[in-house]
């Protein structure tokens, strides 16, 4: 009955329709399988190649457009993009395949096609795809390893091909079914054209839509969005000294009472903000089968099981983190109350050997970062267990991540599964892509009410308030400025939960009628003032004054 041939075009459009019916279904089982049982996810192996290759301005300015959403977004591209080479290997197996059958007047596909189309894709995948992305041979280089990345690209692969054949040949017959009388009817003619303009149209608004929603971002951004903006005029910078001394003494206020709009002084664990390089999920490690080893340039390597690194002494302490990429007056800066065994238990515990410069962290989802052996051998570097009293979230990196006070966000690695001591440099996942490796925070202060654009009432009382951090600096004044800087008043501060969390201040205000910019800044303990100058956050963290414009009517 299918004594059929097909021109070359129709048998690729074909053959690429169901490469991406049965794309789709692979991909999404794919992440199914990454999700669930450690399997490859070809879209993040190809995201930690591509920001590696992209220079670190034009991730900037990636971050910037598209703001903290960039990886999402470079998920949902490279999906989709993923999907449409299913479909491409489809139209073309087709070609190749159909073409040959041809002459035995056949346009179906058999099975044995397909399993043959699933190892050419394993091949080409295992062998070209992972090695060019750096993942390695059959994923070697990954942490899930080469078991896991040649079963779970079988699976996939296998599933694809036979679904392709399938729907293929469902497709074939179908066509051939309604070409029975040879001819196309016009009705028939007529609906198959109206079909590929709809999914023309379909395709053009998809894309229409995605250019429009960047644009959009762009702009809303570019004009000061949710970050606020950050301010140094020419009067601010002119009257800049870098240093008060002695330092001021904190004006803490015993009762402090926290206002409306302020941040919480400890941020809850589903309140902690959540940053990660995982495009699409973060590694869910089964504390069971987890081992921390502690091993490299020392005299006694070992690794230790959860229990074994829970039995070992505790310490509690408040820090706050800060993320480089956060934004002056961003929200990507939390405080906590940790709980963990010091990294300095562990290091003597395994004899570091003399020579020895550096301490390396890596993780289960293949990150890894670096600090200096002293930072390393503080006593407030933990190896963390517990968050605001509870088990670390996945989120945060349970069963165990570190706390390096101090420096930037990206240092305190979550999920971590090694620490290995060296004598020589290392460069980490982010510093291969242009980022600060010391990282030491950028004191910052950050006004979180009035918000932007708050239209206030005139002669009412409010506040003025929001928090500082310093990292290990403390904050010894805060002050905010209504004209530009010529003037300055002091805030108020609430004694900080520890010389390691941010501070909270807020100042009385009772404003006349008028426009105003709230501008704030503050002091650390050695009398040091946060620097107006504005950077970016690309590459040793944001700087310049946080800012906020209200009206009063
Ligand atoms: N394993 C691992 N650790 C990581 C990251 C990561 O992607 N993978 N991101 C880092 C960055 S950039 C930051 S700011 C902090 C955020 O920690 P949090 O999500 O608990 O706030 O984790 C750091 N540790
Ligand atoms: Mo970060």
């Amino acid at each position: 009955m299918q004594d059929f041939v097909f021109s070359r075009r129709r048998r690729f459009g074909i053959g690429f329709l169901a490469g991406l019916i049965a794309g789709i279904v692979a991909s999404g089982l794919m992440l199914l399988l990454n999700v669930t049982l450690n399997g490859v996810s070809l879209p993040q192996v190809l995201s930690s190649a591509l920001t590696q290759l992209i220079p670190p301005s034009g991730f900037d300015f990636l971050f910037r457009t598209v703001g903290s959403n960039a990886k999402h977004y470079l998920f949902y591209g490279i999906f989709v993009g993923q999907c449409l080479v299913f479909a491409l290997c489809g139209g073309l197996c087709n070609l190749l395949v159909a073409g040959r059958a041809k002459e035995k007047g056949h346009e179906q596909l058999g099975w044995l096609s397909g399993v043959m189309l699933a190892v050419v894709l394993w091949l080409a995948t295992g062998l070209l795809f992972l090695p060019l992305t750096q993942a390695g041979v059959f994923g070697s280089l990954l942490t899930i390893g080469v078991f896991n990345t040649m079963l779970s690209l079988a699976v996939v692969g296998l599933v694809f091909s036979l679904l392709f054949v399938y729907i293929q040949n469902w497709l074939v017959l179908r066509v051939v079914r309604k070409q029975a009388g040879n001819e196309l009817s016009e009705r028939e003619a007529l609906r198959m054209y109206e079909r590929r303009t709809i999914l023309r149209r379909g395709i053009i608004a998809l894309g229409a839509g995605i250019v429009g929603v960047l644009g959009w971002r762009f702009i809303s951004q570019g004009l000061g969005g949710s970050a606020g903006s950050a301010s140094s005029s020419g009067s601010i910078i002119q009257d800049y000294k870098s240093q008060i001394s002695p330092p001021p003494t904190p004006n803490y206020d015993p009762n402090f009472a926290s206002v409306s709009g302020l941040s919480p002084e400890v941020t809850s664990n589903d309140q902690y903000y959540v940053v990660s390089k995982n495009v699409f999920s973060d590694p869910s490690v089964d504390a069971a089968g987890w081992h921390l080893t502690v091993d490299g340039e020392v005299e006694h390597p070992f690794s230790v099981s959860y229990n074994e690194l829970l039995a070992m002494p505790m310490q509690k302490q408040y820090e706050s983190m800060m993320c480089i990429s956060n934004e002056v007056g961003g929200q990507y800066m939390s405080n906590g109350l940790w709980e963990g065994v010091r990294l300095e238990t562990l290091l003597n515990r395994a004899g570091v050997k003399a020579g020895a410069t550096k301490v390396v962290l890596y993780a289960a989802d293949d990150y890894s970062d670096s600090i200096h052996l002293a930072k390393a051998l503080e006593p407030t570097t933990l190896v963390a267990v517990h968050m605001n009293g509870q088990k670390l979230p996945q989120g945060h990196g349970y069963p165990a991540r570190l706390l390096v006070p101090g420096i930037y966000g990206m240092k305190h690695v979550k999920w971590v599964t090694h620490i290995q001591v060296i004598d020589t440099d290392f460069r980490g996942y982010w510093q291969q892509r242009g980022w600060s490796d010391a990282a030491p925070i950028r004191m910052t202060s950050r006004i979180d009410t009035p918000l932007p654009g708050t239209a206030l009432t005139a002669e009412k009382p409010t506040y003025i308030a929001g928090v500082a951090f310093s990292g290990n600096q403390g904050i010894s004044e805060v002050d905010v400025s209504l004209d530009n800087g010529q003037t300055w008043q002091r805030a108020m501060l609430k004694k900080p939960l520890s010389a390691l969390s941010w501070v909270l201040w807020q100042l009385p205000w009772t404003p006349s009628k008028g426009s105003y910019t709230i501008i704030v800044r503050a002091v650390d303990l050695k009398g040091k003032v946060q620097a107006p100058y504005l950077a970016p956050p690309l590459p040793d963290g944001s700087s310049g004054y946080h800012s906020v414009d209200v009206t009063v009517s």
